[in-house]
């Protein structure tokens, strides 16, 4: 297989997570969201929504948008199980990691950025300020539906990562970037430090990649 990824790409590293955990090898083909490679006409070919990651498989079949490609992992590699045994337990767990996938990372991304930034001409204090809210809200949302949720044990759901844990991890890591303070979201914090304790989360950090810039890399 060959997966189109990019260090700080927080969709990335779900799927980064995904074949970790699963022991699945991939070529990697590294794409500069900072050069906006990923609008270049070779990538494009590739995704035409000009969003990583993609994974093409052996037959050349394409697939985008990670949590389709979570899904077709989980359905092609069952083991370990990334979605629990049960019908309600997989929809709680797809709807946190739809929260974090759908909802509160989309706001974040260099497209959405780029249109602050060039064609609402908003300062570099109000994109942070927009980056917070709605890292913040999220981050609320998510503390909302673990505390106290009878399924929540040293993971999302139960005492195994799921799809939830490999979403949840990404959206600390952008709130951890922005200098947010985890102390009000205590159950997001202690699922986040149980699930990166994991080498399969932890290789997959985007300070521990090959293309992560030098300034960012984690000595392993
Ligand atoms: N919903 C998509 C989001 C993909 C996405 O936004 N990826 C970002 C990197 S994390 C990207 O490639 N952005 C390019 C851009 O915004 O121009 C998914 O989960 O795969």
């Amino acid at each position: 297989m060959k997966f189109f990824s990019f260090w700080r790409s927080l969709a990335s590293f779900r799927v980064r997570i995904a074949l970790n955990l699963k022991k699945l090898p991939a070529d990697v083909v590294f794409v500069d969201l900072d050069a906006d490679a990923q609008r270049a006409a070779d990538y494009r070919n590739t995704n035409p929504q000009m969003m990583l990651p993609s994974l093409v498989l052996d037959d050349g079949t394409v697939l985008f948008q990670s949590l389709a490609i979570l899904e077709y992992l989980e359905e092609t590699h069952p083991a370990p199980p990334l979605l629990p045994a049960d019908a309600n337990g997989r929809a709680w767990v797809r709807g946190i990691a739809a929260m974090v996938a759908c909802e509160g990372h989309p706001l974040l991304t260099p497209r959405v950025r780029r249109y602050l930034d060039h064609e609402l001409n908003l300062r570099d204090t109000q994109q942070a300020a927009w980056r917070r809210h709605w890292t913040v809200e999220t981050l609320a949302a998510l503390e909302g539906h673990l505390a106290g949720h009878k399924e929540t044990g040293h993971f999302c759901h139960g005492d195994r990562p799921t799809i939830a844990d490999i979403c949840m991890v990404g959206h600390v890591t952008a709130a951890v970037n922005q200098q947010i303070d985890l102390a009000p979201y205590p159950t997001v914090k202690r699922v986040f430090e149980t699930a990166m304790a994991l080498p399969e989360f932890a290789k997959a950090h985007p300070t521990m990649q090959p293309d992560t810039r030098e300034a960012m890399r984690v000595k392993k």
